[in-house]
């Protein structure tokens, strides 16, 4: 009966030691929260043969990267607006990135967005098609 006893208290004991522990730890993770946590993602957006961004709009975390994946015939991603003009759509790039002509499947360009915001982007080639993209970063 008595080494129940002794049992059952090292039990009891190790159990509220762990909570502690864990109390511990939380504490020290809420004192570095200002710090981004290194868990940065990378999303994926494919450049289709039909013309679009798979998905054309996207919400990511501030740090995260986009890798644009070429699936099918050539593109090329840049950043900026696009306008209505007389002879239809244009790009206007804003020089935050810009890829060069992706022409073999499978080819990508990253970007990682570093600051929050809204960040509209295009394929120079088939604005007119619509292929038109918006990353928003939290
Ligand atoms: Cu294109």
């Amino acid at each position: 009966m008595k080494k129940v006893v002794i049992i059952l208290s090292i039990v009891v004991l190790s159990i509220i030691f762990s909570f502690y522990g864990c109390g511990i730890a939380d504490q020290a993770n809420s004192d570095s929260s200002t710090t981004p946590s290194s868990g940065a993602t990378t999303h994926i957006v494919e450049m289709t043969g039909d013309y679009e961004f798979v998905p054309s709009s996207l919400t990511i975390k501030q740090g995260d990267s986009v890798k644009w994946i070429l699936v099918e015939k050539e593109h090329e991603v840049a950043s900026g607006t696009v306008i209505e003009t007389k002879d239809g759509r244009e790009g206007v790039p804003d020089g935050l990135w810009n890829s060069d002509t992706l022409r073999i499947a499978k080819e990508s360009f990253t970007y990682t967005f570093n600051s929050t915001g809204t960040f509209p982007y295009y394929c120079d080639s088939h604005v007119d098609l619509g292929m038109i993209g918006t990353i928003t970063v939290e």
